[in-house]
């Protein structure tokens, strides 16, 4: 068996706008040092700079690396992803890839062609590709359409005997590791390790994990680059090793590659007293971010959150914009930190406000009905881009604006009754998505 190494990366969503949307940048206009141009990218070339020095064989990356409606305003992004794919083919590196959910071949149009050393699997089938070289065969379904069900996962061709076996896979894997998002080509841990493949380059989960599975390495690479405050820690790709056709503990890696990294950092108010406390309590968080090993490489963006129950008088317990101040001056005299926010979610103590238990009762009831409330929005905003009505209203709406535009956008000029809907209905998918990272929610990763 040969011995080789690869990169196995996934969720790159390059160019994606969510690092500046996010980014209370509004609130802080002028205090920020400058933002990195597209971090997204920025991380991406550092994998590629990467792959080049540790002279891996081929890259794996398992799906949403474009945002999808992103591309479609131009292809700057595509032709930006076509030159770092030459950069690889120029050093003999292969690059192997499936589409996911966001960037599924259906909605991908007016695609560049790509260099002769990118394989791109197709949607309609499972496809394999031997490396009779490296005694290595690669399995790969690209996403054909935004939702692919349960029977995605089962059509994936079972290990080939006597070769390293990989398989591609953008996948929301089983419920308990979902967290509340939506399903994508569901499947269990036991039934890919069923399949015999020695590796399974798996991408759609954001957080890095490697999942126990007989025989078989169950991978989430995690995204390259986190995207907004909740996306937290080092973010990155997985360098492997294959040795005499084997992977041991030794030899995967993840390695970060993140040019922003997000952090939380949590200040318990209980006990503290004075302002001059609660930064005090900040500034070690901070210290202990920027001193951490390799930290100087990368900006860190940090939501201050502070929490935990005071005793101190309701209206002064915290005063947010004294600490606020504090913190942005902080931020302009150190390198490399960021502000994010400064979240103030300190209750008073039981014993500054008594409640009666039938006040605390209320309480908690309207509590559950506002996280219930939240749940049912978010349905019924995902459930409109599927509306006929709205998509024939918007149809209607947009005809003069469409048919006003110049014949090389490539749009299709709708007129009432015969349009085209496949676009209106990417726009009522891109407007349910901004509703829903607005209100803090996602429409699925
Ligand atoms: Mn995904």
């Amino acid at each position: 068996m040969a011995s080789f190494k690869f990169i196995h990366a996934a969720d790159l969503h390059l160019d994606t706008s969510a690092l500046r949307t996010t980014f209370n940048l509004e609130n802080h206009r002028g205090d920020f040092p400058k933002e990195p141009e597209h971090p997204t990218r920025a991380a991406f070339d550092k994998l590629i700079d990467l792959a080049i020095r540790e002279r891996v064989a081929f890259v794996l990356l398992a799906g949403d690396l474009f945002e999808g409606s992103s591309l479609g305003r131009d292809n700057r992004t595509a032709l930006y992803f076509r030159q770092c794919m030459k950069r690889l083919e120029e050093n003999n590196i292969r690059g192997f890839i499936v589409w996911g959910n966001h960037d599924y071949e259906s909605g991908l149009t007016r695609l560049p062609d790509w260099p002769a050393n990118v394989h791109v699997f197709p949607g309609d089938e499972p496809g394999i590709v031997k490396l009779d070289q490296l005694n290595c065969a690669i399995h790969g379904r690209s996403f054909g359409v935004r939702h692919v069900g349960q029977e995605f996962a089962d059509s994936y061709e079972r290990a080939l005997s006597g070769l390293f076996n990989i398989a591609l896979l953008h996948t929301s894997l089983d419920p308990e590791r979902r967290g509340g998002h939506q399903e994508y080509a569901p499947c269990t841990p036991e039934q890919l390790a069923a399949r015999g493949h020695q590796y399974w380059a798996l991408g759609h989960i954001h957080q890095h994990q490697i999942i126990p599975g007989k025989n078989s390495w169950l991978v989430f690479p995690g995204n390259l680059q986190g995207r907004h405050a909740r996306e937290t820690g080092p973010k990155g790709c997985m360098l492997v090793e294959v040795s005499n056709g084997r992977i041991s503990e030794d030899t995967i890696r993840h390695i970060p590659l993140d040019v922003v990294r997000w952090h939380e950092a949590e200040v318990n108010l209980s006990g503290a007293g004075t302002d001059e406390d609660i930064c005090s309590e900040v500034n070690s968080k901070l210290n202990g971010i920027i001193s951490s090993p390799g930290a100087d490489s990368r900006v860190h963006a940090v939501r201050i959150r502070l929490t935990g129950n005071t005793r101190a008088p309701l209206k002064d317990f915290v005063n947010r914009k004294a600490i606020e101040n504090w913190a942005v001056a902080r931020m302009q005299d150190t390198r490399g930190i960021w502000i994010e926010d400064v979240a103030v979610e300190v209750s008073p103590a039981e014993s500054a406000i008594p409640l009666e238990p039938d006040q605390i009762a209320l309480l908690r009831g309207i509590e559950q009905e506002m996280a219930a409330a939240s749940g049912e929005i978010r349905r019924v905003l995902l459930e409109t881009s599927h509306c006929k009505d709205l998509i024939r209203h918007l149809e209607i709406s947009t005809s003069h604006e469409l048919s006003s535009l110049p014949e090389e956008l490539g749009l299709k000029k709708a007129k009432p009754g015969q349009a085209d809907s496949s676009l209106h209905k990417a726009l009522l998918d891109e407007a349910v998505r901004r509703i829903l990272a607005e209100m803090g929610m996602e429409s699925g990763t």
